[in-house]
């Protein structure tokens, strides 16, 4: 398949290398880490292994699918520049946070967004290098639930080159999941400044930071009861990574805080649910951005 990785970071360059075994991909990044791509290839340590050589440069053909792997702040912005450069094409978000589907349709229409997550946890050591330090399971769905062909053969193409896919009939439900996950490990690794194995400690913690998003999630009408039992399991399978909020607070980035805990403070407000964990998490860190580690 052809695909573009477009806002590779850490995650999407991941993506880009393992589908660039198999598939045409080109990759949209930061121009140094692009150049450093040209220059000495894709490199990669850690669970996977290896120099990738995706296309940097768009030689004007046709693509069949933009997966998007930028900041949820940036989603909207990203789209419109990636439609006025490579047309309107079908969007696949790995995105954290909660809304960006719903801003990718208010620009190219739901018929054109994938639903998506996936539980990788990659570090991003330099431009042109990452370190793959956390397997994780890869979630893809139609955002009406159909089976459709397309979905079928971008989660064959993904299991081809060794990323472990499975898709979803209900996609909207694994990102919920997959949000109050972040929920806890995000700013809780980012306020200890650890590796997000360091935090298993503090497991009540977790339970009930993840309790909070599972009881605002049902009142949306999704059911992520395993929600903390998943967390635990992330934590352990990642336990080697620094969570891309930390990466973030450490690189003086703006985080996704308001994309992650802020959101689901946001829809517990909707329904009446002052959600306490998720707002005071908000606050630590937007504090922590503004200061710095
Ligand atoms: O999604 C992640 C992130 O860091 O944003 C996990 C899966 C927790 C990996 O670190």
């Amino acid at each position: 398949m052809k695909f573009i990785v477009y806002g590779a970071g850490a995650l999407g360059s991941l993506f880009a290398a393992l589908l660039s075994k198999k598939h045409d991909v080109l990759i949209v990044g930061r121009e140094k880490h692009v150049e450093a791509i040209e220059k000495n290839g894709l490199i990669v340590e850690g669970l996977s292994n290896g120099i990738f050589h995706p296309k940097t440069r768009w030689d004007g053909s046709r693509y069949e699918l933009i997966i998007l792997t930028t900041k949820a702040y940036d989603t909207k912005k990203a789209v419109e520049e990636a439609v006025e450069r490579f047309g309107k094409l079908p969007f696949l978000s790995l995105q954290n946070g909660l809304n960006n589907e719903e801003e990718i349709a208010s620009i190219v229409g739901y018929e054109n967004v994938i639903g998506g997550i996936t539980n990788h946890g990659v570090t991003f050591i330099d431009y042109g290098k990452i370190r793959h330090a956390g397997y994780g399971e890869t979630v893809i769905g139609e955002m009406d639930g159909k089976i459709s062909n397309r979905i079928r053969k971008i989660a064959k193409a993904f299991n081809e080159a060794g990323i472990e896919t499975r898709i979803s009939k209900k996609i909207k439900e694994e990102i919920w999941r997959k949000v109050v996950i972040n929920s806890a490990i995000n700013p809780l690794t980012t306020i200890f400044k650890c590796k997000n194995g360091a935090i298993m400690k503090y497991k009540s913690l977790i339970r009930e930071i993840c309790d909070e998003g599972i009881r605002i999630a049902r009142k949306e009408g999704y059911v992520i009861d395993d929600a903390f039992k998943k967390t635990m399991e992330i934590i352990e399978k990642t336990a080697d990574n620094y969570s891309s909020m930390l990466q973030d607070v450490m690189n003086g980035k703006r985080t996704e805080i308001e994309e992650i805990n802020g959101a689901i403070a946001n829809a517990g407000e909707k329904h009446g649910i002052k959600a306490c964990y998720n707002i005071v998490l908000t606050k630590i860190i937007k504090e922590m951005e503004n200061v710095g580690t």
